[in-house]
C-alpha cells in the first residue's frame, strides 16, 4: 500500500511544474469589503431629486416652504423605475429629505413632512412607493438624507441629532437600502424654526458624530453602502457634479496612507443642465446621449460608479426630453458592453505565478470571468501580456480590470496593438487620461501622474483599430499585479447632436457634411419637414432653438440639441461694461459686492425671467450667491422683481434662471450681486433675460428664420 502511494506521488511530482498549485498572492494595501465589490459592479444607477424644490423652481429650499406645495397630480413610481430599468440602471437613490428639511415619508421626527401635504390627503409616502417599485422591477433602492436641515429649529444644536438619528432609523425600515447618502453641504443661513439666521456647525464630522451614525447603520443594515459620512463610510464623491471622477483613482481615503482604508468613488451628475431638481422649461437643457456616454467613461470607466439624476416634474413624471436622452444613452451602453471581442482569445504572459497556468495563466484575462486572474510571482512589478484573437477584430474601447479583492496594485501601464508586423502604442495621450475634475490639468502635472486600473479602466481610442494581437505592458505596480480581465469593446455609432450658439443677433447651428440639419425656433421638436439650416439664423426675439441632424441616406434622426436663448443682447448698452452680455462666457463682469450693473435693453420688453451664468472656468472666486434684480421703464424709477439665493454654485456652477411672479415691462434692467461665495468681487459670465412671446418686439433686424447670412 505504502509502495503504491509513493509511486503515485512520484508520478504526480513528475508533472510539475504545471500541476503544482502555487499559492495566491497575499492581499496588498487596503482591500474592499465584499459589499464594496458588489456595489462597484452595479456601475450605473439613478438619483431622484423630488420634493418641495420641484414646486419652487429652486435648487436649495430655505426651509420655510409650505408642505402644501407638494401635490403631484400623476406621480407613478412604477413608470419612473420601469424607465430606469429600461435604461440599464441597477438601482435608484431618492432624496427623502433635502436641505429644506421636508420629509417625503410620514416621519415621527418632525411635523414638516408629507402628512402635511395635500397629496393623497396627507396619507402619501414617496419613499414607500419608490421602495416598492424598485422591488417590483428588481432594482436596488437607496436613500439620500440631507444632514443639513434648514427647517429644524434645533439645527446646529445637540437637539437636532435626536431628530436626525430617528430619521435615519426610520428610513432603514423600508427594506434593504443599498446605499445611504450623507451630503457634504452643511450649515449656513436658513429658516430654522423661524429664527432666520446663519448657523455654523464647525466640523461636520464631529457635530453629526458620523462614527456613531456609521456603527448605528451597520447594526441595522450591514450591507448598506454609506456615502460620505466624513470618511467613515464606504464611498465618496468623485470630485465634480459634472459626473467625472479624478484620476489617478487610488481607492483609498487618504492617498498618503494607501494601506489604511478602501473607499470607492461615485461620480454624480444631473442628466439636465438645469440642476438636480426639475425646473420649468428644462427640456431645452438635457444633456445629449454622447455627453452621457463620455461621463460614463470618465466615471465607471475610471473604476467608480455613476449616479445619474433624473428628476420628476410637478406632475410626478419624468421629463420627456430627459427620458429620450437617458434611453438612447442606455441603449448605446448596452451595445458597447454586449460583446467582448477578446473573449476566448489565446493569451500569453512574460511570467506566470509559480508556473501555475491552471490558476494564474494569462488566459484568465479573456475567460469572461471577473473573479479569475493572471498573476506573476511576488516581487514582479513589470510584465507583458499578449492576447491573440482567432480572427482580426475591430474595437475602440479597451477595458482592463484588476482583481481588487487582493487590493489595487498597478500604477503604470501601456497598451499596444500589432499593426502589420509592428507593435504600436494605441492608448490615447496621458493627458486625456489624467484630466483633473475640470477636465483641465497642467501639462507638467500630467506627465507625473500615475496610471491606475483598479476595479476597471476603460480607454476610448481615438480611432477604431483592427488587429488580432493586443499587448498590455505593465510598467510599474505596488506589488505583483493581478489582472482579471482585458476586454476589447466597440462603441456603437453615436449620431452626434447639433450644437447651438449665439453671438449678438446671429444664431449658429453646427452642420455636418453627411447630414441635413433641421431646426425650429419656437420650442417645438424639429422633424424632417422643418426648415434646413443654411447659414446663420437671425432671430432677435426670445427664442428656444432646437436642431437635429438627419442622415441623408438612412433618414435616421439624431438627438435634439436645444438652447433657450432669451432675447438678443445685440442692442444692449451699459456704462458698466459689456462682459456680462457679450455672449461670451469666458469674459467676466466684475464689481464690488453691492455694486449694480445697469443695462439699457434697446427697446421695451415684457420680461418673464432673467438668468445669471456664473463663471465657467473652474474658479469659485466672485461667484454670486445672493442677488437683487430690478427693472425700469426710464432708467430712473426702479422696481425690484426678484431677490434671493443662487444655490449650490460651488459644486454645480450652472445657469441660474429666475422666473418672475408675473411678466414685467422694462426698457432697463439692473443686476446686483450682493454677496460673493469667495473673494471681494462679484462676477457674472453672462446675464440673460427672457420675454413673454406675446410681448412687443423691438428687433430691427429680425428676419425670417432660416435666412442665411
Ligand atoms: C449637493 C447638494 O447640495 C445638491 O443640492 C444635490 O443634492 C447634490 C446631489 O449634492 O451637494
Amino acid at each position: 500500500m505504502l509502495k503504491k502511494t509513493l509511486l503515485m506521488l512520484a508520478a504526480f511530482s513528475a508533472l510539475a511544474p504545471g500541476l503544482t498549485a502555487a499559492s495566491p498572492p497575499k492581499p496588498f494595501g487596503a482591500v474592499p469589503t465584499p459589499q464594496q465589490v458588489d456595489w462597484l459592479r452595479m456601475e450605473l444607477y439613478a438619483f431622484v431629486h423630488f420634493g418641495l424644490n420641484t414646486y419652487t423652481n429652486r435648487e436649495w429650499g430655505y426651509g420655510d416652504e409650505s408642505p402644501k406645495l407638494f401635490n403631484p397630480s400623476n406621480f407613478d413610481a412604477d413608470a419612473i423605475v420601469a424607465t430606469f430599468k429600461k435604461a440599464g440602471m441597477t438601482g435608484m437613490i431618492y432624496t427623502a429629505k433635502h436641505h429644506d428639511g421636508w420629509c417625503a415619508w410620514p416621519t415621527k421626527s418632525t411635523k414638516h413632512n408629507i402628512t402635511q401635504s395635500p397629496w393623497k390627503k396627507g396619507k402619501g409616502d414617496v419613499v414607500k412607493e419608490f421602495a416598492r417599485a424598485c422591488r417590483k422591477y428588481g432594482l436596488k433602492f437607496g436613500t439620500y438624507l440631507s444632514p443639513w436641515d434648514r427647517n429644524c429649529a434645533e439645527y446646529g444644536r445637540p437637539g437636532y441629532l435626536d431628530v436626525y438619528y430617528k430619521q435615519i432609523k426610520e428610513l432603514l425600515r423600508y427594506g434593504p437600502i443599498f446605499e445611504i447618502w450623507f451630503d457634504g453641504a452643511n450649515g449656513g443661513d436658513g429658516y430654522y424654526g423661524g429664527a432666520r439666521e446663519n448657523r455654523n456647525i464647525g466640523k461636520a464630522d464631529e457635530y453629526y458624530n458620523f462614527e456613531k451614525v456609521v456603527s448605528m447603520i451597520r447594526k441595522i443594515q450591514p450591507d448598506c453602502i454609506i456615502w460620505g459620512a466624513g470618511g467613515h463610510g464606504d464611498a465618496t464623491w468623485g470630485g465634480s457634479e459634472q459626473g467625472f471622477v479624478r484620476l489617478p483613482n487610488w481607492n483609498v481615503i487618504n492617498r498618503d496612507k494607501p494601506d489604511e482604508k478602501w473607499i470607492s468613488l461615485e461620480g454624480d451628475t444631473p442628466i439636465n443642465h438645469a440642476g438636480w431638481f426639475w425646473h420649468p422649461g428644462q427640456a431645452s437643457k438635457v444633456k445629449t446621449p454622447e455627453h452621457l456616454m463620455q461621463v460614463y467613461l470618465d466615471s465607471v470607466g475610471r473604476g467608480a460608479n455613476l449616479i445619474l439624476n433624473v428628476a420628476p416634474d410637478r406632475d410626478g413624471r419624468l421629463d420627456k426630453a430627459d427620458v429620450a436622452s437617458l434611453l438612447k444613452f442606455g441603449e448605446n451602453r448596452k451595445r458597447l458592453l454586449a460583446r467582448d471581442y477578446a473573449q476566448g482569445a489565446k493569451a500569453q504572459a512574460s511570467e506566470v505565478r509559480g508556473d501555475d497556468t491552471e490558476q494564474f495563466g494569462a488566459d484568465k484575462l479573456t475567460d469572461g470571468d471577473i473573479e479569475t486572474y493572471w498573476a506573476p510571482n511576488d516581487g514582479t512589478t513589470k510584465a507583458e501580456l499578449i492576447i491573440t484573437t482567432a480572427k482580426p477584430v475591430t474595437f475602440d474601447v479597451v477595458r482592463i480590470r484588476e482583481q481588487i479583492r487582493l487590493g489595487q496594485r498597478v500604477k503604470d501601464f501601456r497598451l499596444e496593438a500589432k499593426i502589420g508586423d509592428q507593435w504600436e502604442v494605441i492608448d490615447p495621450e496621458a493627458s486625456v487620461l489624467m484630466q483633473n475634475q475640470q477636465g483641465k490639468a497642467k501639462k507638467d502635472q500630467l506627465t507625473k501622474a500615475e496610471k491606475t486600473i483598479g476595479h476597471q479602466i476603460m480607454r476610448r481610442l481615438p480611432e477604431p483599430i483592427t488587429t488580432d494581437q493586443v499587448k498590455l505592458v505593465i510598467l510599474d505596480a505596488r506589488a505583483c499585479p493581478c489582472i482579471s480581465e482585458l476586454s476589447l469593446l466597440r462603441m456603437p455609432r453615436e449620431m452626434p447632436t447639433p450644437t447651438i450658439e449665439r453671438k449678438g443677433d446671429k444664431i449658429s447651428i453646427s452642420t455636418l457634411e453627411q447630414f441635413d440639419t433641421v431646426y425650429t425656433t419656437d420650442g417645438s421638436d424639429p422633424g424632417p419637414d422643418s426648415p434646413k439650416v443654411e447659414g446663420d439664423i437671425r432671430e432677435t426675439d426670445n427664442c428656444v432653438v432646437k436642431a437635429a441632424y438627419i442622415d441623408r441616406n438612412s433618414g435616421e434622426m439624431s438627438g435634439i440639441g436645444a438652447a433657450d436663448l432669451g432675447i438678443s443682447k445685440a442692442d444692449w448698452e451699459s456704462p458698466e461694461g459689456k462682459e456680462a452680455f457679450d455672449d461670451d462666457a469666458t469674459t467676466l463682469w466684475k464689481a464690488k459686492a453691492g455694486e449694480r450693473l445697469t443695462i439699457k435693453l434697446g427697446g421695451v420688453q415684457r420680461l418673464t425671467a432673467f438668468s445669471y451664468l456664473p463663471r465657467q472656468d473652474g474658479s469659485v472666486d466672485g461667484m454670486t450667491d445672493r442677488y437683487v434684480f430690478e427693472v425700469s421703464a426710464d432708467g430712473k424709477k426702479w422696481r425690484k422683481v426678484a431677490q434671493g439665493e443662487f444655490s449650490n454654485l460651488r459644486a454645480n456652477p450652472i445657469e441660474q434662471k429666475v422666473d418672475f411672479d408675473k411678466p414685467v415691462k422694462a426698457a432697463y434692467i439692473r443686476f446686483t450681486g450682493t454677496r460673493a461665495l469667495e473673494g471681494n468681487e462679484v462676477t457674472a459670465a453672462e446675464i440673460n433675460v427672457f420675454a413673454a412671446k406675446s410681448g412687443p418686439k423691438t428687433s430691427k433686424s429680425s428676419k425670417t428664420p432660416g435666412t442665411s447670412k
